[in-house]
């Protein structure tokens, strides 16, 4: 008996999936929920549980290959099966993806699936070259400008493998090719495929930038193509701040002592009654909806000549990975209290470090929050997560001498718990006057708010 392994919908808009790591060999045993593969998509990274125990019989799928979702990627079943599959023989976990698969019968069924593109022209030149190579051969050739058919390739039939690539980027083999237009960023809706790319106002579009190689022939470089998703993030900020929002910024001294002298007198009981830490960030997320309920224009997005009032308020929090950053999203924030707000972002946390988010919960954000101040940032002023208008950044809490007055109207010296924040907020629909006043709102509830705590 044997089982397919399929690449699984991760979500309603996701059509395909890239294989990133395979954590069995062919000829190993598996247990049931045991980590087989990760794949990247358009959205999120994630971990692919095995289905089932069992000895894995067949990779079909190499690493940094990309297949549509229901693809069988690996077979799966009794060790007495090993040999009997599509493959006359094994594929070791280790073969990159610039190696074609070993067999004629994985190749077949490799053909059809990757990449599927409905103008594709089979006999242009761009369609052999492509059977030729792999994907990540052919980003890193549309990349750094590359024209495929001037690099030699030692695959079998003459494929450029990633090795042939690096060594022809090393000798400078960039410079030599015009800049190819597909190289240019995307115009990638930010973290929802499914939103229309809302906000471009034509006057806006920039021309594409030429192509300026980033090394000289003979430097002493290592070229490394970038993850799915380092492009991403770097598509979805050149887009953000170049092609779509004009970026106005305000910042705020925020005295941070009433919030954490509640933090500090409740967080043991709080912990207790919700199984959650209590940080500061519930408490930010607290007054943020404050300010988003008192001006709706921040909770909104441009389409077009329309504005979208978001009816609901989901906030996206950015969680910084050890391989890139990824936003998950409070969905309906505002219905939650305190203890639902820590749980919820602990959990999401949690899980975007464990690569156990569905892109679901990292779309439909309306408001973004980034704590840069984990690192010791004193302010920052981020780039607007599309297609939101506007995104606050927390930067360090820490003890400042400031000046104080108190009832009498006497000026005094004291140690206050401060915080800056910086947000930033796209000028086409909210006007400077109106971010200040969102932050006054923040300022006022984190300074003077009891949050539900006494
Ligand atoms: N100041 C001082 N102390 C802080 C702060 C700030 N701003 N933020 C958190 N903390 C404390 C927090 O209270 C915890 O203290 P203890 O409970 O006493 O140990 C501790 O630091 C660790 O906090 P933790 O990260 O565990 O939890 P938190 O709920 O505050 O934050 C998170 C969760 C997911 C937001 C956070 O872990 C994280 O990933 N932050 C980084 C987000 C990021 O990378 N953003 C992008 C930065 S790039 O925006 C950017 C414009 C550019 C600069």
């Amino acid at each position: 008996m044997s089982f397919d392994v399929v690449m699984p919908q991760m979500g309603e808009s996701i059509a395909e999936a890239t294989v990133l790591k395979w954590h069995r060999k062919v000829g190993e045993t598996i247990g049931k929920d045991e980590t087989l593969y990760e794949i990247s998509t358009d959205k999120v990274d994630a971990e692919i549980p095995s289905p089932l125990a069992g000895t894995l019989l067949e990779i079909l799928v190499d690493v940094n290959i990309t297949v549509p979702v229901g693809t069988v990627v690996a077979r799966l079943g009794d060790a007495s099966e090993l040999g009997k599959g599509g493959a006359s023989a094994p594929t070791p976990a280790s073969v990159p993806a610039s190696v074609p698969a070993a067999a004629p019968a994985t190749e077949a069924r490799l053909a059809a699936p990757v990449h599927p593109m409905a103008d594709e022209d089979d006999n242009s030149l761009e369609g052999r070259l492509r059977t030729k190579s792999s994907p990540l051969v052919r980003e890193m050739a549309k990349q750094h400008g590359v024209d495929l058919a001037l690099v030699p390739g030692s695959g079998q039939n003459g494929r450029v493998t990633k090795e042939d690539m690096e060594a022809f980027l090393a000798k400078g083999g960039a410079a030599s090719a015009p800049p190819v237009s597909g190289a240019m960023p995307r115009m990638a809706p930010a973290h929802d495929p499914s939103a229309p790319t809302m906000g471009v106002v034509p006057g806006l579009a920039v021309p594409p930038v030429p192509h300026v190689p980033a090394f000289a022939a003979g430097e002493r470089v290592k070229v490394e193509p970038m993850s799915r998703m380092r492009k991403i993030i770097a598509d979805n900020m050149v887009n953000s701040k170049l092609r779509t929002s004009p970026h106005v910024y305000t910042i705020f001294e925020i005295d941070m002592s009433n919030t954490a002298r509640l933090r500090a007198k409740h967080r043991q009981a709080f912990e207790e009654t919700y199984g959650t830490k209590l940080s500061f960030m519930p408490f930010i997320m607290k007054a943020v909806i404050k300010g988003l309920q008192a001006f709706p224009i921040v909770n909104s997005s441009v389409d077009g000549d329309n504005i979208v009032y978001k009816q609901d308020i989901n906030l996206g929090i950015a969680v910084s990975l050890d391989w890139g950053l990824i936003v998950p999203v409070v969905k309906s924030a505002d219905s939650l209290n305190l203890g639902g707000l820590a749980r919820s972002l602990n959990d999401l946390a949690t899980r975007a470090r464990n690569k156990k988010l569905s892109p679901d919960e990292i779309s439909g954000g309306t408001f973004t929050i980034t704590n840069p101040g984990v690192f010791g940032d004193i302010f920052a002023l981020p780039i607007i997560n599309q297609p939101q208008v506007a995104i606050q950044a927390i930067g360090t809490i820490a003890k400042r001498p400031v000046v104080v007055t108190d009832e009498n109207g006497s000026d005094a010296i004291a140690i206050r718990q401060i915080m800056y924040s910086g947000l930033s907020f796209d000028h086409r629909v909210v006007d400077g006057a109106v971010g200040d006043q969102f932050m006054t709102v923040v300022k006022k509830e984190l300074e003077t708010g009891t949050f539900g705590l006494e």
